[in-house]
């Protein structure tokens, strides 16, 4: 079995499978370090941290992760609160960084004598639908090299080797581009409210989300094709702090900014997540906008599913999982990517096909009165925002 990417999804399914006495290689383009730091993802639902428990894989996060509850909207309106920890299914998120949930998750797999290939860039998947798959690679000393598998996992993202190896008309790509872009940053700073803070502005969207006691992310939405060091560290705080309204509600506590990423809210969907011995998880699978923090929880959620089909499949010679799997991963995708498309609209006025107006505008602050008005409306929020 080859596992392609040691992102969350390769690697919780790496565990799982060494677990279950399964022989499988993960092979990973990036070096140890890089994948050790590389920050993105940070509030994880309840059902991720479910199954991270219950497959024994949450150390660090029952050590260090942080409940979250609280919502914080301000916009031209005012500004309202919403406990989704006590509305809806009434769960909160655990805020706890991606790169340390790779790091342990890493460290464990290692640690159970788990194979993992740094510096090996998987190329192309061959012949998945025949007899005998395989998977082209780039040695880390530069040298081509090929691995035979009996199943190929491809966890490797979004322009990884699983995607570009399907077939012509082997799957059917859904995608949307939502014509929004945001500026992603990561402060060196605490964070500046006890709550995620999105903050809808005539100038643009702009958001706040703790990651730890000493690190907080922020959002401003940016033109599309924005280069990520077109603003000033000066000129991004200022902007964030007139698009979070720090007149009226308190400044916000700067330091220096670590990280800039501009990221261009798109969507899309493979439809079925297989080809013949080649199953896709995680963000190769489906990419969904970062609006609603959904992700990471997905590729944690297909990882194990895929891991106790493969299992059935291996140890047991059952394959009604594995065909199955398709089907339930995609269940459970396009319902985050309804959330996060109604989290985009909530937030932006996205563009119409004659661009933004004074109608979608009018919009948007009626879905947000509503949201702050109805109970029901809140319920459904707060279940959909934390559930998967
Ligand atoms: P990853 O994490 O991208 O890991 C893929 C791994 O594959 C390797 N790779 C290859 N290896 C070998 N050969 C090749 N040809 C390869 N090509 C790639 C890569 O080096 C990498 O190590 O995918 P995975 O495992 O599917 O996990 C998906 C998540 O990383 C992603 O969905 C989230 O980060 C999205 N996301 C968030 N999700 C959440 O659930 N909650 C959040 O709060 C959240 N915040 C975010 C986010 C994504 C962001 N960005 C960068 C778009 C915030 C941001 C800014």
């Amino acid at each position: 079995m080859v596992i392609l990417g040691a992102g969350p999804a390769g690697l919780v399914l790496g565990n799982l499978l060494l677990r279950a006495g399964i022989d499988c290689a993960v092979l990973e383009r990036s070096g140890r370090d890089d994948l050790r730091h590389r920050q993105r993802a940070g509030f994880l639902a309840p059902n991720t941290v479910r199954i991270l428990a219950r497959n024994g894989l949450d150390d660090g996060l029952r050590r260090h992760g942080q409940e979250h509850r609280v919502c914080e909207f301000r916009t031209e309106d005012g500004r309202f609160r919403l406990d989704y920890g006590r509305l809806g299914d009434k769960e909160p998120h655990t805020v706890y960084p991606q790169h340390e949930l790779v790091a342990d998750l890493l460290a464990r797999f290692l640690g159970a004598g788990g194979r993992i290939r740094f510096d090996t860039e998987a190329l192309a998947v061959s012949d998945a639908d025949g007899p005998d798959p395989s998977v082209t690679v780039r040695e880390p000393d530069g040298r081509p090299g090929r691995w035979r598998a009996r199943y190929v996992a491809a966890c490797d993202g979004r322009h990884g080797a699983g995607r570009r190896s399907l077939p012509p008309g082997s799957v059917r790509h859904y995608r949307r581009d939502h014509g929004v872009s945001w500026l992603g940053l990561l402060a060196e700073a605490p964070p500046s409210l006890d709550a995620v803070g999105y903050a809808v502005h005539p100038r643009g969207f702009a958001g706040h989300m703790a990651r730890s006691a000493e690190v907080t992310r922020y959002y401003l939405q940016c033109a599309p094709g924005t280069r990520a060091d077109a603003w000033s560290d000066e000129r991004v705080w200022d902007e964030l702090d007139r698009r979070m309204r720090a007149p009226e509600y308190g400044p916000l506590t700067r330091g220096r900014l670590l990280q800039r990423t501009v990221v261009d809210l798109r969507s899309d969907v493979l439809e079925p997540l297989r080809h013949g011995a080649l199953f896709l998880a995680g963000d190769a699978a489906a990419l969904i906008s970062p609006s609603a923090a959904k992700g990471a929880n997905l590729a944690v959620l297909e990882a194990e599913l895929l891991a106790h089909a493969l299992t059935a499949a291996l140890t047991g010679g059952d394959r009604a999982a594995l065909d199955r799997y398709s089907d339930r991963c995609l269940a459970r995708i396009w319902r985050a990517q309804e959330f996060s498309h109604w989290m985009i609209g909530l937030l932006h006025e996205v563009p119409g096909p004659e661009g933004s107006s004074p109608f979608q505008e009018r919009m948007r602050r009626s879905r947000i009165a509503a949201l702050r008005d109805s109970p029901t409306q809140q319920d459904w929020f707060a279940e959909n925002y934390v559930g998967i």
